[in-house]
């Protein structure tokens, strides 16, 4: 099933004369709106005429998140603040977010980008879709919530958390679809077999599974135990929020991407080079429709490949393989980004602390755990356990206060951790995904 017929089986030429109009518009507008592009376009000795063919987007210079942090909160819309009617943000490389707005038409095209993703995975306005994505700054919950209603299906608002009582709802409600986090749909099925429900005989058909790295393996163990076809959905709140790229129901096999409101390219994180089609590389995205936070070359930090070939489905777009891995040290915890240079900077704030410290991520069931090793200074050991244990709470509260993370948190002897004299290694990540 096809949402917008007509956009997403576009013959390929006519999709690119359209990319190309969009690119052309989306260059010169940012040029003439947001000082940031005119400086970096400038730099680049490249204006917004010199974009003649699509091939010519490679002329412009690639925006990262460290741009975003540089331009906190609001220095790259395009739009003047009276016209923004929704902020979302995510985290950020160091201790700010990254902030993202959107105006009403933006907010409309991310319903429909979403209604579509829905549409791919075979739902229909008859399905009840249970949203358990995060609502708030967090761009799942309200994002796949007005897609659900663009769509015309009854939505409920889960938000996360509160499992027994999500269990509950599974059961008396009825949905059809369930969108959440791969790790939270086990979750959700661990936790029902836990209280003795049968999770296999609910009335779930889909899950529309995204925010976060998973596999093969774990759609198989989602499928198994849920009784439900699990389909994956990427996006990124600089982007849009979910419904970039959406894994359709008849190819599981690549995930299209929404090509008429989004250019993708895939380049070598090391040289920025393109890389030959079909290789891996990082993601790197151009918005052509968005009006508030237009980005130009935006560099995800995501490791795929792109996959040109025609899909059963009848959909001309372009598909991304499933995401194998990050160009950066982002971590995904539990749903919540995280970067190492997050805790770092909680963890400078307090006195006693020596700047060593080790990150270890490991997933017990289906949830991640992360626990914070610290070294703390010669005096500070020496203090009674409880001194220390209290200390240990202490920065556990900081990281979830700041960052939304629940870590343990373990004070460590002076020198007992590796130190590093190149770049340090400072994340072990045991997870089996
Ligand atoms: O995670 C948006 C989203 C919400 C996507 C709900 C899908 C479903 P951020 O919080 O900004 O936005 O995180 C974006 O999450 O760069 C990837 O590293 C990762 N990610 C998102 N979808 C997938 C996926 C939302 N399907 C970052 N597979 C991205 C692997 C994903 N990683």
């Amino acid at each position: 099933m096809i949402y917008n017929e007509e956009f997403e089986t576009l013959p390929r030429e006519a999709l690119e004369a359209l990319q190309l109009k969009r690119l052309q518009q989306v260059a010169e507008r940012v040029y003439h709106t947001v000082g940031f592009y005119k400086k970096v376009f400038d730099e680049a000795g490249v204006t917004p005429d010199n974009i003649k063919r699509l091939e010519d987007i490679r002329k412009l210079p690639f925006t990262q998140k460290q741009d975003l942090r540089d331009n906190y909160p609001f220095g790259l819309f395009a739009v003047p603040m009276s016209n923004i009617v929704r902020l979302h943000a995510s985290s950020g490389t160091t201790g700010k977010p990254t902030v993202v707005g959107y105006t009403r038409r933006d907010i409309e095209t991310w319903s429909r980008l979403m209604a579509r993703s829905f549409v791919a995975a075979g739902l229909t306005k008859n399905d009840i879709i249970h949203n358990a994505y995060g609502y708030g700054l967090f761009t799942g919950g309200l994002g796949a919530h007005y897609g659900a209603e663009q769509l015309g299906a009854s939505v409920v608002p889960m938000s996360g958390g509160s499992t027994k009582k999500q269990i509950m709802i599974l059961q008396d409600f009825g949905p059809t679809a369930i969108s959440c986090t791969p790790s939270y749909a086990l979750y959700l099925a661990e936790k029902g077999e836990e209280m003795g429900i049968d999770m296999k005989s609910l009335n779930l058909r889909v899950g529309i599974l995204g925010a976060e790295p998973w596999s093969e393996k774990m759609r198989q163990e989602i499928e198994t135990r849920l009784n439900i076809t699990a389909l994956d959905i990427y996006g990124a709140s600089e982007l849009m929020g979910p419904g970039v790229a959406m894994e359709c129901a008849e190819g599981r096999n690549g995930l299209h991407v929404f090509e008429d409101h989004f250019i993708v390219e895939t380049i070598d994180p090391e040289t920025e080079e393109v890389v030959p089609n079909g290789e891996e590389g990082e993601l790197v995205f151009t918005t052509l429709t968005k009006e508030a936070f237009p980005l130009i070359r935006y560099r995800t930090g995501d490791i795929s490949r792109l996959m040109k070939e025609p899909c059963r489905c009848g959909r001309t777009l372009t598909r991304i393989a499933r995401i194998s891995g990050r160009s950066d040290d982002m971590l995904i915890i539990r749903g919540v980004n995280v970067y190492p240079s997050q805790i770092e900077n909680v963890l400078l704030e307090v006195e006693g602390l020596e700047p060593h410290y080790e990150l270890l991520v490991e997933r017990e069931g289906a949830l991640d755990t992360l626990e914070i090793r610290v070294e703390v200074s010669e005096s500070a050991f020496s203090d009674e356990v409880r001194t220390l244990q209290k200390l240990e709470r202490r920065i556990a509260k900081d990281v979830k206060d700041y960052l939304g993370v629940s870590a343990t948190v373990k004070l460590v002897e002076p020198n007992s951790l590796q130190h590093f004299e190149g770049k340090a290694r400072r994340v072990i990540d045991k997870r089996n995904i």
